[in-house]
């Protein structure tokens, strides 16, 4: 029997840790679940935002943690150094490190091999765990970094859980936060569709169009369903969909779709007032709601409590805004006249299909999309 995950748990608690800030990759999906049981956990939706609070939990006397995929540093990175480091406060890092060890997804590689450097050049101090046996040494570490007040990275290689026999079912969990009270403008339809099923729906729409695709899951199905060049598909950049849906918007006269997720426009909600400002009236958000990480195991966002997308993106300032549930609704909603950009709520149900990695390069992808623009 070997349980890594339950190992390391079980050392941040000896460490004393009392805080843990997370956000999901695919490769330490028992770590978060298992921690979830463990500790007082903050399910983050942007990598920053964990460091923010982090920063004020150990201003607070706490020992704060995070559990992130190695592209999540890339975001949290100005803040660590001009807040966490620069006020000397602790900050224990759980990283998993992505693009080193059987990677399956090519995008994972470049921000996930330099970190090493990247943590070098900024002076950040790091261990490398690959192997179970390497785990009694984190407890030593983190005693030290909590008493010199310093951030360290705990660098998690995806070979640390090869030979793990943790099993946990990922049953859809339950977002915790209190549903707010907000005066929604209409009620919301029941989901009866996956992500894929709308996906199935929208394809005489999107044939022949230009589509931005989210990350992950989404765009291998899409990949599956309706393979054409104008489709772009996203291998990483999580949160930046509609941001490239836009600057694509606003660069040709042909029509933009972009197929989003809960996830990644809670990541980068910000674009959607850029959206408004730029009033592209040829671009159509697909926000496809599942309520949760469809991609990493389906560990819920807020959407599943206390966040409706449509009110974000009118309360942003995109004043054509519409939900949808049913294939009639998905049709209906995507062909209403906009005179600015229009924002379809597509609520839907968890769930992926099994379909397999898109067997393109990112250069494929990016010389049929370019090509398909200019003609
Ligand atoms: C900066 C960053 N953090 C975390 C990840 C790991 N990750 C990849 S896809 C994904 C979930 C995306 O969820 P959502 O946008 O809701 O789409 P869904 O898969 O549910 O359709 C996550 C967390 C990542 N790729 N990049």
């Amino acid at each position: 029997m070997s349980c890594p995950e339950e190992e390391l748990i079980a050392v941040l608690k000896a460490g004393g840790v009392d805080l843990l800030a997370t956000l999901p990759c695919d490769r330490i999906r028992n770590l978060i679940a298992l921690a979830d049981e463990s500790f007082f956990r903050i399910p983050l939706t942007r990598e920053e935002d964990g460091v923010g609070i982090c920063a004020g939990a150990a201003l607070a006397g706490r020992r704060p943690a995070m559990i992130v995929q190695s592209s999540g540093i890339g975001n949290m990175l100005n803040s660590l150094l001009s807040l966490t480091g620069f006020y000397e406060l602790p900050l224990a890092l759980f990283v998993s490190q992505r693009g080193i060890y059987k990677e399956g997804i090519a995008a994972q590689v470049p921000m996930g091999k330099v970190l090493p450097q990247l943590f070098d050049a900024v002076g950040i101090g790091y261990t490398s765990l690959e192997h179970p046996d390497a785990l009694p040494s984190v407890g030593e570490e983190l005693e030290r970094l909590y008493r010199e007040k310093r951030i360290h990275a705990f660098l998690l290689s995806p070979a640390l859980w090869e030979d793990s026999t943790l099993e946990i079912s990922h049953s859809l969990g339950r977002c915790r936060c209190e549903a707010v009270d907000v005066e929604r403008n209409r009620k919301n339809p029941d989901p009866v569709l996956t992500r894929y099923g709308v996906l199935e729906t929208l394809r005489p729409e999107l044939e022949g169009n230009v589509v931005i695709c989210n990350l992950g899951v989404p765009s291998k199905e899409l990949y599956q369903l309706l393979p054409q060049a104008s489709n772009f598909y996203m291998l990483g950049s999580m949160g930046m969909t509609t941001s490239i849906g836009l600057g694509v918007a606003l660069s040709t006269p042909k029509q933009v779709f972009v197929l989003d997720g809960d996830g990644s426009l809670l990541m980068n909600p910000g674009t959607l007032a850029t959206v408004a400002m730029a009033r592209s009236g040829n671009l159509t958000i697909v926000a496809v709601d599942n309520a949760s990480y469809g991609s990493t195991g389906n560990q819920p966002t807020l959407t599943a409590g206390c966040v409706d997308l449509e009110l974000v993106a009118r309360g942003f300032g995109i004043r054509n805004t519409v939900k949808a549930a049913s294939r009639e609704e998905l049709h209906r909603a995507v062909q209403m006249p906009h005179d600015g950009p229009l924002f379809v709520h597509a609520l839907t149900l968890p769930g992926n299909a099994a379909v397999p990695n898109i067997p393109l390069g990112p250069l494929e992808i990016k010389e049929q999309f370019q090509e398909f623009l200019r003609s």
